[in-house]
């Protein structure tokens, strides 16, 4: 299409013409200036006639629903074809010409019918609108602006959170109280410990970490960086929960809502954070049901993740909440990330999925796992420290006590709490413990069955009290080991919870020492004094209660009540427990620090084995490594966000 060149603004230039308008007369491209200013005049007449006749129709039609007797006007009539009783009705036209017209008119009239609709609509919106009050209004427009937010989220696909988990039975103050008047007697003692612990720690320590029970003020250690996140409210929620002391139970609630708050620049272990304040949080929200502590518990997990921005994935043990930056820590084999800190993740973030929706956190864990079973092991067997820039085991040195110990618990735990479906858990449960049983398990000269350490090659004759927690893991694995080896696990158990008892038995104080030796003539009993003290650890009697629970045979309970009482009598001051630094001394002296697990976990399995099954059964409640309890996942027809294949 050719463009006519444009009117000259005076008639001395001649403008060059464009081909198409080479025919016109010379005299049209030299027009005066008043014909230009009327031709104008009247070109811009025209549009003007057109933008409203275009832009006001439809809008000003809206005037006939208040009868202002426009509508001839403003809505084009249409008159009833010919042969047609009313307009808009068809009528058979032959002839393309009649066809044409027909079907102009059918338009006509259809636009006219939806005009009318909208108009009564507006009308109509516009009525109820009058009639609502202000607030009304505000609530709508409310629900409006949702929706949107809504939509738009749903836009950036957004994971949907999954089915809300069918909520094990909650339980209450009378839950797990026996008929026995000397057991309840004894769970009573216990509760009044646990109150002591927490009194002492509201009164001096409220809001820091942890208490310093003779300094009477608070403590805090590098696990939780220079934070002061509140560590023992968070880790001792759910035990007062349990013990129905629930007042101390709202206060900490109160404090948790108010204060606890993650955006502080604190460098903090990936591990401890995870297993205390997240695993805590999810287990009270689960109890409670309040809200509250799933929130902060999600608030906190996001300010973790970028601990796994590593080359492999691996995360770094610790990570700064702030800036996200992370790193290992100094002394672990070349800047290593450690197994039982990046292996006890797998719970808690499961759980995190499961009820955000979001698959960040099970992509993650399940991550590390994937990663760890295309690895060689030595003999069978995980190093404790892995590269997470090469992806290359650091020292060859395993262990089912610190550095090692929970990636072997998480890993049957990770089966229980998938209802058992899980079975790739299972089975590099069953592979690890199998090599473990062959390198590190031996029974002493006195007949104590015993868990050693591998370190490049050689078995060290030395079990730590961290590793006393595996009597209650082989018990609890039992069920379901393979080649029907229920029993051999069952007994497995019960030895290392007979050894574990023998190490505090054979102490002046009762109380397990840090680590014990099985050479040159020694059982059970520490030799440096640096492994001579008791920090109020838990895992002996976490071993008492799952033997208790699997066999009901009194000694369990008799050698918990025993260690109970040796904590109150040694371990007890004024100001709240304090740790202990020499086992076989008769006169100890105090390490002045009331450990955040104390309340969490030493005093809860305490109480557990002084109640009755029905509190907080094994079938629906799995408890993470520092027990805090989280409920199995009925996942049989479910799959997780971010989960390829199903189980
Ligand atoms: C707790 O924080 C946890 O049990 C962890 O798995 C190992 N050690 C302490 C208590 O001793």
């Amino acid at each position: 299409m050719t463009t006519p060149a444009l009117l000259p603004l005076s008639g001395r230039r001649i403008p060059t013409l464009s081909p198409g308008a080479a025919s016109f007369p010379h005299h049209r491209a030299t027009l005066r200036l008043s014909e230009k200013f009327i031709l104008l005049l009247i070109l811009s007449a025209f549009i003007t006639l057109c933008f409203g006749a275009f832009f006001f129709l439809p809008d000003n039609s809206k005037h006939k629903r208040f009868d202002l007797g426009l509508e001839d006007v403003l809505i084009p009539h249409i008159e009833a074809p010919k042969g047609a009783k009313h307009p808009g009705e068809q009528v058979v036209i032959h002839g393309q010409g009649g066809h044409d017209e027909h079907r102009h008119r059918e338009e006509e009239e259809s636009l006219r019918d939806k005009i009318r609709v909208d108009h009564e609509r507006a009308l109509q919106e516009a009525k109820e609108k009058l009639r609502k009050s202000r607030d009304e209004l505000r609530a709508e427009i409310q629900t409006e602006k949702s929706k949107v937010v809504e939509d738009l989220k749903k836009k950036k696909e957004v994971p949907k959170p999954l089915p809300p988990v069918p909520m094990p039975k909650v339980v209450g103050v009378n839950d797990g109280d026996s008929v026995e008047p000397d057991v309840k007697e004894k769970r009573d003692k216990i509760r009044e410990m646990m109150k002591h612990a927490w009194d002492s720690y509201r009164q001096y320590g409220w809001g820091h970490n942890e208490l310093k029970p003779l300094a009477k003020k608070g403590h805090s250690t590098n696990i939780f960086g220079n934070s002061q996140m509140g560590a023992t409210i968070v880790d001792a929620l759910d035990s007062l929960y349990m013990m129905g002391l629930h007042d101390e139970f709202k206060d900490g609630q109160e404090w948790i809502e108010q204060n606890l708050d993650f955006s502080v620049n604190a460098e903090v272990s990936v591990f401890e954070v995870n297993i205390r304040f997240i695993g805590g949080l999810l287990a009270t929200y689960y109890l409670s049901g309040q809200e509250v502590f799933k929130v902060k518990a999600v608030q906190l997990a996001e300010k973790l993740l970028p601990a796994f921005n590593t080359p492999t994935g691996i995360p770094w043990a610790m990570v700064n909440l702030k800036s996200g930056v992370g790193r290992n820590w100094g002394w672990a084999s070349a800047g290593s990330s450690i197994l039982a800190e990046f292996g006890t993740l797998h719970m808690e973030f499961v759980h995190l999925t499961y009820l955000t929706g979001n698959p960040a956190y099970y992509q993650k864990v399940m991550h590390i796992r994937k990663l760890l079973a295309k690895m060689d092991r030595p003999n069978g067997l995980y190093p404790n420290y892995l590269n997470p820039r090469t992806g290359r085991w650091g020292q060859h040195h395993t262990s089912v006590g610190g550095l090692g110990d929970s990636f072997y618990e998480y890993l049957l735990k990770a089966w229980l709490m998938s209802d058992k479906t899980d079975t790739e858990a299972r089975k590099t449960y069953d592979d690890a413990i199998e090599a473990i049983e062959r390198h590190l398990i031996r029974k002493s000269n006195g007949g104590l069955t015993f868990i050693g350490e591998w370190k490049n090659g050689h078995l060290e004759r030395k079990m730590g009290h961290l590793t006393c927690f595996a009597g209650g893991m082989f018990a609890l694995g039992a069920d379901g080991s393979p080649d029907d080896k229920a029993g051999h696990y069952l007994q497995l158990g019960a030895e290392i919870a007979h050894t574990c008892h023998e190490s505090y038995d054979r102490t002046v104080l009762k109380l397990g020492p840090e680590a014990f030796k099985f050479d040159s003539g020694l059982e059970a009993v520490a030799v440096r004094q640096n492994e001579k003290y008791y920090i109020l650890r838990p895992e002996v009697i976490e071993t008492y209660w799952y033997m208790w629970r699997f066999t009901h045979d009194p000694k369990y309970r008799q050698w918990g009540w025993e260690a109970a009482q040796a904590i109150d009598k040694y371990c007890r001051v004024s100001g709240g427990f304090s740790g202990v630094k020499d086992v076989y001394s008769s006169n100890p002296t105090y390490d002045d620090v009331q450990q955040s697990f104390f309340l969490a976990e030493t005093l809860k399995y305490l109480y557990l084995l002084f109640s009755s099954d029905d509190l907080m059964p094994l079938e629906s409640w799995v408890f993470n490594t520092e027990a805090h309890p989280l409920p199995v996942l009925h996942l049989a027809n479910l799959t997780l966000p971010g989960s390829q294949a199903q189980r």
